[in-house]
């Protein structure tokens, strides 16, 4: 088989051992790599029910047949396993060196079973792979662990880590790599965590293995040549994602005061011109001739790494706007291992929650000084509160009690990304639907949307939805490869159909590749539906603040989701998936989507619809 390996690298945590095993070649071809290949091993192979922090669930890092290749943005893998923030499905994509080198390892996936009895590492130089002790690494912070393997394991070695976060299990603790790039939002580090893997380190030395390798160089270069010349290249250049910032203040959806607001009186503080004043260099992830990773000098004269969706949600959505201290707090989150977005939802959770009075201290929104220590409490889980904030803001609200839930921003546990949407139904809609949680890599539906009709609930924004997740989610998590390049610069998504033909020799239509993208929704949601033990369509409702409390500034104070126009919207959702008005996929749309796997299961946990 052209354009796979066919195999996985197996690591049992437990027994101490690792092994190369085949897998079905029909995985591959009909669920392809990243996300799809890593659900399908954790339906087949994780017991259902799995403690995510127990020695059953399974940490999955995936490449796809697209991965690491001479093409645009394609140092990318998927980190997926059984979340324990919310319980279901989880995932993130990062960029490293060490997707391009598990490729050249002779691997499409690591699974990762078990539990260490001590603080360990995976060691993988080719086909061959060690387990090793990590005591000298556990309690370093990412940045410092990475500067100690590379002095072992080389300059260029590939390395994923955790830090402190995940060691101490906090549920949305990150993988973290090249200090500055960060995946698995729904709490991955924590899974690795519970594993004492520190770290993993690869060393790939061989061949992609491909169908014809000339043309995947040459569609490549001119893919990258394309790139280049695109419009927006040399402003994306300046300002990467940090861009967004003006523009979701201009248009209502910046995140201000954990979501009360959609604009924010000091985004000038925190834009991206005020980021190009503070940059001193620019890098990204492996094969990018797009490098989106800004980095400045923070305000306590360390390099940090600058996002949009960190500065908004360590910035705006906790009131402060000082690019060059929301930097601080982004910085220490890569150091620890925290997802900066789930990171500052929290926080502006502890912030409003104390402005309520349902905790006994009281945090200003802005006040930087509090917030860094907060981090830190955090991250060791030091303090009561350091600890209750841990668990995420689902759960700190169920254990505050009160009222608190209606200040925790979550969709199915997983704190909101970066964009307010009292005023973005479709938006809302792609974060209630979102494979893991409100995250909105899926379907960033709200450019197209706020270009349009903002306030329609018409069919066509779940239409306009599911194009973007079968696109954003179901394929580029699959490839695996950086969206970016088609998303902000325009690359024809034609390159990508006649590169799978050059990588794999198989001949994927755009129906076909639309049809695996559903089949890894529909296995995504039969997961959860597994998980869970059961399913209710309340888990796909966005966060009640976005119907009950308008937005009391900006251009458009005064508005607010509609809840029956809402429901009206995901029916039609569910409709255009095949899935029933409960939200699980039909008998028959699992059937026709290849998935009869599943059928027995679910029709036992919920009864299936014709
Ligand atoms: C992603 C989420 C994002 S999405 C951002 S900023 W973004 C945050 N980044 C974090 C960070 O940084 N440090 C940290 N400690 N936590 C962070 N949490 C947040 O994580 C990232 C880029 C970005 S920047 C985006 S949109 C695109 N995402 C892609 C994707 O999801 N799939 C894909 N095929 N291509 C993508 N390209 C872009 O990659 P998660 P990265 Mg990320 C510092 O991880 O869990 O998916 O959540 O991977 O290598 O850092 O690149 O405005
Ligand atoms: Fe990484 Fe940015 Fe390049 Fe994508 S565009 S591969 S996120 S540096």
């Amino acid at each position: 088989m052209k354009g796979w390996h066919g195999r996985l690298l197996w690591v049992d945590l437990t027994r101490g051992e690792a092994r190369s095993v085949e897998y079905p070649k029909e995985w591959a071809l009909n669920f392809m790599g990243g996300r799809g290949l890593a659900a399908r091993i954790l339906w087949e192979h994780m017991p259902a029910g799995a403690d995510p922090l127990g020695p059953d669930n399974l940490l999955i890092f995936a490449v796809g047949p697209l991965t690491g290749l001479p093409l645009p943005s394609s140092g990318k893998l998927v980190v997926a396993a059984k979340s324990p923030l919310t319980g279901g499905y989880g995932d993130g994509n990062i960029g490293s060196m060490a997707a391009v080198h598990l490729r050249r390892a002779g691997f499409d996936a690591i699974v990762v079973r078990g539990r260490a009895e001590k603080p360990s590492m995976l060691v993988v130089r080719d086909q061959k792979a060690d387990i090793l002790p990590a005591e000298h690494l556990w309690g370093l912070d990412t940045w410092a662990a990475e500067r100690r393997l590379r002095e072992d394991y080389g300059r260029n070695a590939g390395v994923l880590l955790i830090g402190p976060a995940g060691e101490r299990l906090v549920r949305f603790a990150t993988v973290i790599s090249q200090e500055g790039r960060s995946g698995g939002r729904p709490g991955m580090g924590a899974v690795m965590g519970s594993k004492r893997l520190k770290a993993v380190v690869i060393v790939g030395t061989g061949d992609f293995n491909l169908h014809d390798q000339r043309e995947v160089a040459k569609l490549g270069s001119a893919a990258y040549r394309d790139v280049k010349r695109s419009k927006g290249y040399s402003f994306w250049m300046r300002q990467g994602t940090m861009m967004t910032v003006d523009w979701a203040q201009e248009n209502s959806v910046l995140p201000a005061y954990n979501f009360r607001e959609g604009v924010f009186e000091g985004f000038k503080g925190i834009d991206g011109y005020r980021m190009e004043e503070l940059k001193v260099t620019q890098r990204g992830c492996p094969n990018c001739n797009m490098t989106c990773g800004n980095v400045v000098r923070d305000a306590e004269g360390e390099l940090s790494e600058l996002d949009y969706e960190n500065v908004a949600m360590l910035g705006s959505n906790i009131g402060l706007d000082d690019l060059a201290k929301v930097a601080v707090l982004n910085r220490l989150a890569d150091m620890y291992g925290l997802d900066t977005i789930s990171l500052g939802g929290t926080l502006a959770f502890a912030a409003e929650a104390s402005e309520e009075g349902l905790i006994d201290e009281r945090i200003e929104w802005g006040d930087f000084d509090r917030f860094r220590d907060l981090i830190r409490e955090v991250a060791l889980r030091e303090t009561e509160l350091g600890n209750l904030l841990a668990e995420g803001t689902r759960r700190a609200a169920e254990k505050l009690g009160g009222d608190s839930i209606r200040y925790a921003m979550q969709v199915k546990g997983l704190e909101v990304s970066a964009y307010d949407c009292h005023a973005a139904p479709g938006m809302a809609l792609a974060y209630a639907t979102s494979p893991i949680g409100a995250h909105h890599k899926d379907a960033w539906v709200i450019s197209w949307e706020v270009a349009t009709d903002r306030f329609s609930y018409g069919p066509e924004k779940a239409r306009r939805v599911i194009e973007l997740q079968r696109v954003r989610g179901g394929l580029f998590e699959s490839f695996v490869t950086c969206r970016f390049p088609w998303v902000e610069l325009g690359l024809d998504l034609d390159y990508y159909i006649k590169l799978l033909r050059a990588a794999t020799g198989v001949e994927y239509t755009w129906d076909d590749l639309y049809a695996l993208a559903d089949r890894v929704y529909a296995l995504v949601r039969a997961l959860w539906i597994r998980e869970l033990g059961g399913w209710d369509r309340s888990l796909d409702m966005p966060p009640a603040r976005w119907f009950r409390e308008p937005i009391s500034k900006g251009p458009l104070a005064g508005s607010r989701l509609d809840i029956e126009k809402f429901r009206g919207l995901l029916d039609a959702y569910y409709e255009l998936r095949g899935w029933d008005e409960r939200g699980v996929p039909r008998r028959s749309t699992l059937e026709k989507l290849g998935l009869g796997f599943t059928v027995e299961t679910l029709d036992r946990l919920v009864g299936l619809t014709p």
